[in-house]
């Protein structure tokens, strides 16, 4: 059910002073970028010039203390942070690591980035990776 590696998260504490050194010092691109309320994230997606398909690197600020990426900061610093896979099903792929005896972060998969569809196997439970799995909105 995985097609591909659709981005990794990187945690940073400021988003544009990270997109800056991500453009002046790599050549990546920004692509898209929101804010995730319910994440509780100011987030940038950036791809390799002319790859804008391609895998991504994704960007995370925290927008509140109590949110993910504000704890991942408090607890380990700035840094890589999640794995995301894409995924044709999101529920049906949630449904198989289940199956496997996964622990899935939500009962029902919610909103990420440009409306796809997302879910999260808890970091235990993946060899101590936070992984995505993420359903792209239709046409994306
Ligand atoms: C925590 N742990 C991690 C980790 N975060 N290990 C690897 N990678 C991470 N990112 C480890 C801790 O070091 C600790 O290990 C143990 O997990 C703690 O587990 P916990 O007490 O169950 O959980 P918390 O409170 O630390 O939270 C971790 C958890 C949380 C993964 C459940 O971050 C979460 O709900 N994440 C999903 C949402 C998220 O990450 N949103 C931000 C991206 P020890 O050994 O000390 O016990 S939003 C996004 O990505 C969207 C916009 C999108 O792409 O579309």
């Amino acid at each position: 059910f995985i097609t591909t590696i659709d981005h990794v998260g990187v945690a940073v504490a400021d988003l544009d002073r990270a997109i800056e050194f991500y453009e002046q010092n790599f050549g990546l691109e920004v692509t898209h970028s929101e804010v995730n309320e319910e994440q509780g994230v100011r987030e940038a997606m950036l791809h390799a010039p002319g790859d804008s398909s391609g895998p991504a690197v994704q960007l995370l600020a925290p927008l509140r203390e109590d949110s993910a990426i504000a704890k991942f900061l408090d607890r380990q610093g700035p840094g890589l942070q999640q794995l995301a896979y894409r995924v044709t099903d999101v529920d049906a792929a949630s449904a198989a690591l289940r199956d496997n005896g996964l622990r899935l972060l939500y009962p029902e998969a919610r909103r990420g980035t440009a409306g796809s569809r997302i879910n999260f196997v808890h970091p235990k439970d993946a060899g101590g990776v936070l992984v995505e799995l993420v359903e792209p909105a239709a046409g994306h």
